[in-house]
């Protein structure tokens, strides 16, 4: 493996090789990572890279596109499959990508959008003022109560008071089922438009494991390589397709359905050639979660998350909320007088990778937070059970217990390779 590699840039090999030894024996607790599959790693890693085929199927700017036409073509197909959408575009090449068309397929520069604050589990795109979404709306944000969780007539309150165009809902950090059918009724009474975000929880969705927001929203948004298990990658979603009737100006004119006027904005709006090898690979990814044991397997990760929640509680940590409904917890550290900064740096020395996160109301800064995120997707790949996930609460207890005490590190680096070793990832 990566032969012509090590013979022509050895450091990048050595680069690949530690990252492949990391991802076998450390324990990746980051709630937005996941193992790909071989198969998956080997669509990406294909000749599809060197083809330049902006447009879509059948309708390309360029000459030989009839194989990457298949696989595009099969991408969308299996998507809409998977989600029960009318229309896919799998071109977007991140989810921050995604979310751009989809603002500017649904609303005009300098309108006002409502989104999830960023400091209370929402994403830099949902209006952040250092994002294009604050730079370029007009941003309000609605948040989580005391207790950590989204207060539908709170929702409502500033919805009413502010109108926005736009509302945005989904998070990177909120652990608890969304109640889409909410959100369209109060974007209803404004007159929003409705945006679902589901890059965390595509997986789960896809699995009819949580509710859908397909039948509710305008355009959903996604990630592919989280819950869901893809490549790197973005997608746009359309439940229903139908007239536009949002008065949304480009320079094509009125463009007379929803699907054109989000593809007229990923391709030639923000985006150039599309990565062809990528949507290959997401074409693999979306035949496995068409699988049945793709449901199993997000059934274990809900499990899963479900018994770390529960085992960390046990030992005395604050989730906030109380649990999860989903794959993520957000574990609230103030009452053990640690920071999400702190706390992620011993962890990571000890062999456990989590990321350090803001928990509502916190008063650190971002940079230093009083909580860390964790997330059941990857170890749930490589088989791990709530078996596990107990013995990967007693040993973050232990760790953040002693968080000085680097022979305690040392030790529990050694229980965490051991266990990484009983459930094999990739060949090195
Ligand atoms: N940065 C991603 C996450 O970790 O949730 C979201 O884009």
């Amino acid at each position: 493996m990566l032969s012509h590699i090590q013979k022509l840039d050895p450091e990048i090999f050595d680069a690949i090789t530690h990252e492949v030894e990391r991802q076998n024996f450390k324990l990746e607790l980051i709630a937005s990572e996941n193992f790909v599959s071989v198969a998956v790693l080997e669509a990406m890693g294909q000749v599809m890279t060197n083809k330049y085929a902006e447009g879509y199927p059948a309708k390309r700017y360029y000459g030989g596109c009839e194989f990457v036409d298949i696989a595009e073509e099969l991408a969308r197909q299996r998507a809409k499959t998977l989600f029960k959408a009318e229309h896919a575009n799998v071109q977007p090449h991140s989810g921050s990508q995604a979310n751009m068309a989809a603002y500017f397929s649904l609303i005009n520069y300098g309108d006002k959008v409502m989104g999830m604050d960023l400091a209370h589990g929402g994403h830099l795109t949902h209006g952040s003022p250092v994002n294009f979404s604050g730079r370029f709306f007009n941003m309000v944000h609605y948040g989580v109560t005391r207790d950590g969780v989204i207060d539908m007539n709170q929702v409502e309150d500033i919805a009413l008071k502010e109108r926005p165009k736009m509302i945005i809902t989904g998070a990177s950090a909120y652990a608890r089922e969304i109640d889409f059918a909410g959100f369209r009724a109060i974007a209803d009474k404004v007159g929003a438009k409705l945006v679902a975000d589901i890059a965390h929880p595509a997986g789960l969705i896809a699995a009819n494991l949580i509710a859908s927001p397909l039948p509710h929203c305008h355009l959903v948004t996604t990630t592919t390589h989280k819950t869901l298990r893809g490549p790197r990658g973005g997608m746009i979603l359309i439940g229903k397709d139908g007239e536009n009737d949002l008065g949304v100006k480009t320079p094509k004119g009125r463009l007379k359905k929803w699907s054109e006027i989000v593809d007229f904005n990923v391709f030639p709006g923000f985006q150039g050639g599309p990565l062809m090898h990528v949507i290959a690979a997401k074409a693999v990814a979306f035949k496995e979660a068409l699988q049945p044991e793709f449901v199993e397997y997000q059934k274990q990760v809900i499990s899963n998350a479900k018994a770390l929640a529960q085992a960390l509680v046990d030992r005395g940590y604050h989730i906030v909320s109380g649990g999860t409904d989903t794959h993520l917890m957000l574990v609230d550290l103030r009452n053990h007088d640690l920071t999400g900064k702190v706390a992620e740096k011993a962890l990571e020395n000890a062999g456990i990778t989590v990321n350090k996160n803001m928990v509502p109301f916190d008063d650190q800064s971002p940079f230093v937070t009083s909580g860390i995120r964790l997330g059941s997707p990857a170890l749930t790949t490589r088989g791990m059970k709530e078996g596990e996930m107990r013995e990967i609460a007693a040993l973050i207890d232990d760790v953040l217990l002693h968080i000085a005490d680097e022979a305690v590190q040392i030790k529990v680096r050694g229980q965490v390779r051991e266990l990484c070793e009983r459930f094999p990832l990739y060949e090195m």
